[in-house]
Order: C-alpha cells, then sequence, then structure tokens
C-alpha cells in the first residue's frame, strides 16, 4: 500500500502523528502549533481570557426519576398487571384462540360480508373521520365519544358461532360486538378506556384478532398528583397475533388505557373483534358519559 493509502487508512483516533520532516507525503493539514508561533488573540483557548468561569455541580432539588421500561406480554397466561387503584387489573392471552387455517377463512368472510363503514366522530367540538372502519352488533346502541352505533340485531352467523366459543373459554356471556377493520398500518385506535357507563363496573372485555398482527398498547392511569402526564407511568405491549383472544378484566378499564398505534411500515389488513356486554344508560345522563361522571365508583 503506498504511504499515501495508509495515511488516509489510519486517520482518526488510530493516527500516529506524522514524522517531523516527513515533506510533501506529510502535507496533511492539522493543527498543530509550532513552538515559536505566537497565540492567536481571542482564539479558542488562547489570548487574554475575559471572563473565568468555574463550573460547579449542585446537587439535584427534584429525585431523578426514570420512566418504567416497557414490559412485553407474548405467552399464553394469565397477567395481574396492577392491585389497585381500583382494584385488580387483570390479563389473560390465548395466541392461537383459532387455527391458522380457520382464522384465515373468517378473516375473508368477515372482511367481505360485514357491512363496514367509516364513522364521523368528535373531539373537543371538531368532526373527524375515524381512522379505521367499524361495525356494531347488540340490541342497544352503543355511544362512545359523541357517535352512536345503531342498535343492530342482524348477526352474521360467523360472529354467532364465534361469541359462543368466546363465551366458553372466559365463562362470561356478552350481548354484543364492536368490529373494527384496520385496512392497513395508517389505521389506528388513540388512547381510551371502556369505561362508558352503559357497559358497567369491571366490565369483561374479550377482544379477538384476525389478519396482519398490531401491537396492542397499554398504559396506566397516572395518579392526580401527576395533573394528567403519563411521562412515567407502566407501560405494556402485546403482539396480537391471527387467532389470539386476548381478555381484559377487573378494573383494567378504570386503570389503564389502551391503544393500537399508527405503524409507519407496511401491514396487511387486521379485524379485531371486541364483544362486551351493554346496558341501558343510567337515566339523567348524556349517552356515552363514562362510568366515573355518573356513579360513585368502590
Ligand atoms: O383493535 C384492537 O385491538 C383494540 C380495539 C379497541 O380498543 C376498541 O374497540 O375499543
Amino acid at each position: 500500500m503506498s504511504d499515501k493509502r495508509h495515511r488516509i487508512r489510519v486517520q482518526g483516533s488510530w493516527a500516529k502523528p506524522l514524522p517531523k520532516n516527513s515533506g510533501a507525503t506529510g502535507a496533511v493539514s492539522c493543527n498543530h502549533q509550532s513552538k515559536n508561533a505566537e497565540p492567536v488573540p481571542g482564539s479558542w483557548g488562547y489570548g487574554p481570557q475575559k471572563t473565568s468561569k468555574t463550573f460547579a455541580f449542585d446537587q439535584p432539588t427534584k429525585p431523578i426519576r426514570n420512566v418504567p421500561p416497557e414490559k412485553v406480554i407474548e405467552q399464553e397466561g394469565d397477567y395481574e398487571i396492577s392491585h389497585g387503584p381500583s382494584g385488580l387489573s387483570r390479563l389473560r392471552l390465548l395466541p392461537g384462540f383459532l387455527q391458522p387455517e380457520e382464522a384465515d377463512w373468517m378473516f375473508s368472510k368477515l372482511l367481505a360480508e360485514l357491512p363496514w363503514s367509516q364513522k364521523t366522530n368528535f373531539r373537543q367540538g371538531e368532526a373527524y373521520e375515524e381512522p379505521r372502519l367499524t361495525c356494531w352488533y347488540g340490541e342497544l346502541p352503543y355511544t362512545y365519544a359523541h357517535s352512536t352505533m345503531a342498535a343492530n340485531t342482524q348477526w352474521h352467523p360467523l360472529l354467532l358461532t364465534l361469541r359462543e366459543a368466546v363465551e366458553q373459554v372466559s365463562g362470561r356471556s356478552f350481548n354484543s360486538l364492536l368490529c373494527n377493520l384496520y385496512r392497513d398500518g395508517h389505521d389506528s385506535i388513540s388512547w381510551h378506556s371502556d369505561d362508558e357507563a352503559s357497559l358497567g363496573a369491571k366490565p369483561t372485555i374479550a377482544s379477538l384478532s384476525l389478519g396482519d398482527t398490531r401491537v396492542f398498547g397499554l398504559r396506566k392511569q397516572p395518579p392526580p398528583e401527576e395533573n394528567g402526564d403519563y411521562t412515567y407511568v407502566e407501560r405494556i405491549r402485546i403482539p396480537l397475533s391471527h387467532g389470539t383472544l386476548l381478555l381484559m378484566e377487573g378494573a383494567t378499564q378504570d386503570d389503564w388505557q389502551h391503544q393500537v398505534a399508527k405503524e409507519y411500515h407496511d401491514r396487511g389488513p387486521r379485524i379485531n373483534l371486541t364483544f362486551r356486554t351493554i346496558y341501558p344508560e343510567p337515566e339523567g345522563h348524556r349517552p356515552g358519559a363514562k362510568l366515573r361522571f355518573t356513579t360513585t365508583q368502590q
């Protein structure tokens, strides 16, 4: 290797200083000042310093807080995710609740045959198109945020079969179903809890996923002294794959929020079926009101 190429290779922290008088081949510019060179007034590190600053380390007045590491739940099992403040919050994850081949044909059938539509909802008085398609089954209407889905008793026969299977494994009964279709990775549902008064106290929600895997995120509600700041709350992520059943039980809707965030790489369509039990709206409250604003919870 020629001397020049060799020096190019070893520049940086490995580079040895060039020998003195290295001649033309050593013409790599550097900031060395020769012993006799006059310092340039005002240049970095030379010349008279106008102010002399000292840096003192002050002990921080507030304790340093760490953001808790996010937990991941992937294995089949029952998980007690918190014990307060509203009681025990519990998840049950059943990957492979449906065999892949049966999940495949159910996905295609539901994608083609359910009455999917895009709903307008409202946030702080502003209308927006929900970034997903939905449909609703149940003898009662369901209102969340500020939008109502009309009662619909025309259950697709496949949904009745799935409801029975979910009831058997969960030991709960469900009279309603909210279906979500995420067309691609840009479709999503933002942070919320399924805690409308019409779902009753401590509802069990059974969520069945078909199609592409999406990450289901959970974050703990911050205590009142945090004033709605979620920076230091516990977080959990659960990849929900084709044929997986997730049960949310106990105080999960009181003490945690959940979301399916947008993703910025390719995702295929995904259907999510959330079986619920709906009760008539409590009297004297607007439909869709949150339970904590309608009753005193124990
Ligand atoms: O798609 C999911 O897994 C979540 C759906 C959901 O959060 C909801 O319907 O309330």
